[in-house]
């Protein structure tokens, strides 16, 4: 019998903090509003809370350039309320993992400017500095956010490698001091009684030292087998984990940019001493082209299913999965998966009966749960993520029109998972009392928290019964899964059972009408409907094998 751990049964909730609740009316979300609105995150039901960066930070990446580990951005308040966060979540019986980003920090950390000030300053080998090759940067390598990994300093006439923005410098994980500094920074924070981390690109600590150019004009394909997966990348989490992680009862997940399914056991396996669990991209990356985000292509339901069907074939019992369709990094998943027109609600509904009844740790992102959408921005000036702007760049100087850029920015970028929190009709959205860091989607006014905890049939309080049908049946996190119609463009269908109890899944991820046969479910009719988007009397004109658009069910299937 395999013995279970606590993080396999959790359903995680992920706040990115500038966006959930702002109490002191700078318009930006904050420490103390996640503490205003505690009972309501309790309320859904979930048992751990992620929360992105809240360390210092010039905001450069919203936190993902950190400046101080030590201390909490001014934006979101002081230590006294992240301790008051912490000890209120535990008093409501739930966990907190935090964002650990220990890849690069912000250029502004004392580390880095001490690093630039000097090639003897005792700093210099926490980063990674090189010489210009014949004037050039050395080697063809680009950022994630646009442009050369190789940033030019004048005080010292070298170049810093920065895979992300030019103010997040990598740090140089052969460094003994600077692995040390970070298991430090690890304890401090775990010391204080947090629950674990999620491990920002973790995959890529360990840099290919001869810094080769790739030969890959393909972006995702450089990362795989330039920037992630380097050579002591599993001797570096395995001394991590040796030194911090295996001294607390936590939880860890590896954020695994570039790890192909090929290699997440060798992250994640449970014999591997590294990371409980992996975050792996294929499915949330599946309408990136060639060229990455901001090169979309269609994506079609059959390839989603085959993603999902390799994931879990490729864990077997060596890994275990984490199920995730979105977060601040992509966007919205009911406009990006579902339908956010129509069967807004439908489609809404239906992503998350497959969310809570897949197998392995659930990862929801805030506003999710309530259906929230991708926003039009109209102005280039209100964009705010700088993977979008820097790609605005990028257009620009390949003399793509302006009017592309906004179309394809409004499809992909960033922001679109960022807008704040819709709480309420008011005014901001019931967000804050001042100007809001970033647009509120003006759709607030018929999709909001407030609206949604009246109405029983809303997608908010589907999201709960969907919780408790999980936290029920052991068999959505434990038993095994298989899809059975794995041909079909529309319908996706997969059964989950174990000892006590076999389930099938039946979604419908079209906007039409759409007929199903199985040959092992020629008659449903008897069987036991567990939960559905459709209310079985007033909606359905058809039963049994005709489903209605983006119509999900859940049956208990007799033995
Ligand atoms: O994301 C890194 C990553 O692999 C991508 O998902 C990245 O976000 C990019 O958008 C892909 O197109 C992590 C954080 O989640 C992200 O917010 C940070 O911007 C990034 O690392 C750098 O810290």
């Amino acid at each position: 019998m395999i013995t279970r751990k606590w993080w396999q049964e959790v359903i995680v909730y992920q706040i990115y903090p500038r966006s959930f609740k702002d109490s002191d009316g700078d318009g930006i979300g904050d420490i103390p509003g996640i503490i205003d609105k505690i009972d309501y995150i309790k309320s859904l039901g979930v048992d751990v809370i992620w929360l992105s960066p809240i360390y210092k930070s010039p905001n450069d990446d919203n936190g993902y350039d950190i400046s101080d580990y030590y201390s909490i951005m001014d934006e979101f308040g002081l230590m006294d309320d992240f301790d008051e966060l912490l000890h209120k979540t535990h008093t409501l019986e739930m966990k907190l993992i935090m964002d650990l980003v220990v890849n690069h920090t912000s250029d502004e950390h004392f580390w880095f400017r001490e690093s630039q000030k000097s090639k003897d300053n005792p700093y210099r080998d926490f980063y990674f500095w090189k010489k210009p090759q014949n004037g050039n940067p050395p080697n063809n390598w680009k950022s994630y956010f646009g442009g050369s990994v190789w940033e030019f300093d004048d005080r010292t006439e070298e170049y810093y490698l920065h895979l992300f923005s030019k103010k997040q410098p990598d740090l140089n994980w052969e460094s003994p001091k600077v692995r040390e500094e970070i298991y430090k920074i690890m304890k401090f924070w775990l010391d204080k009684g947090i629950d674990g981390f999620r491990m920002d690109v973790i995959p890529l600590i360990s840099k290919r030292l001869g810094f080769e150019d790739s030969e890959y004009d393909n972006f995702g394909k450089t990362v795989v087998n330039y920037y992630a997966n380097g050579p002591r990348v599993h001797e570096f989490i395995q001394e991590m984990n040796k030194e911090v992680l295996s001294k607390y009862n936590i939880m860890t997940v590896g954020e695994a940019a570039g790890v192909p399914l090929s290699m997440v056991n060798l992250y994640a396996g449970k014999d591997r001493n590294e990371l409980n669990m992996i975050f792996q991209f294929d499915h949330v990356e599946i309408n990136f082209g060639s060229g990455g985000r901001f090169d979309p292509q269609n994506w079609n339901l059959i390839d989603l299913k085959n993603i999902f069907n390799k994931y879990y074939e490729q864990l077997g019992d060596i890994g275990w999965p984490t199920v995730f369709l979105g977060n601040h990094d992509f966007t919205r998943i009911v406009s990006r998966l579902g339908n956010d027109g129509e069967y807004w609600e439908k489609s809404a509904k239906l992503i998350a009966t497959f969310l809570l009844t897949m197998k392995g740790t659930v990862y929801l992102y805030q506003g999710d749960e309530i259906g929230m959408t991708n926003i039009t921005i109209e102005s280039p000036d209100d964009f705010n993520d700088v993977e979008t702007i820097n790609a605005m760049e990028d257009f620009k100087k390949r003399g793509i029109k302006d009017e592309e850029f906004m179309r394809i920015a409004n499809q992909q970028g960033r922001d679109n998972a960022r807008t704040p929190v819709q709480w309420c009709a008011k005014e901001n959205a019931g967000f804050t009392e001042g100007l809001p860091w970033l647009k509120i989607n003006p759709n607030h006014l018929h999709i909001n928290i407030e609206d949604q905890e009246s109405d029983n049939n809303s997608i908010l309080n589907y999201y709960r019964k969907a919780i408790h049908l999980r936290k029920e049946m052991a068999v959505f996190t434990y038993g095994d899964y298989k899809s059975l119609n794995n041909e079909d463009p529309n319908i996706y269908i997969y059964e989950r059972w174990d000892n006590s109890n076999k389930i099938l899944v039946v979604l419908n991820f079209s906007s039409d009408n759409q007929r199903f046969y199985l040959r092992e479910y020629s008659d449903l009719s008897d069987m036991e409907l567990l939960l559905s988007n459709y209310d079985n009397i007033s909606e359905k004109t058809h039963q049994n094998n005709l489903l209605e658009p983006w119509e999900a069910r859940v049956y208990n299937i007799k033995y």
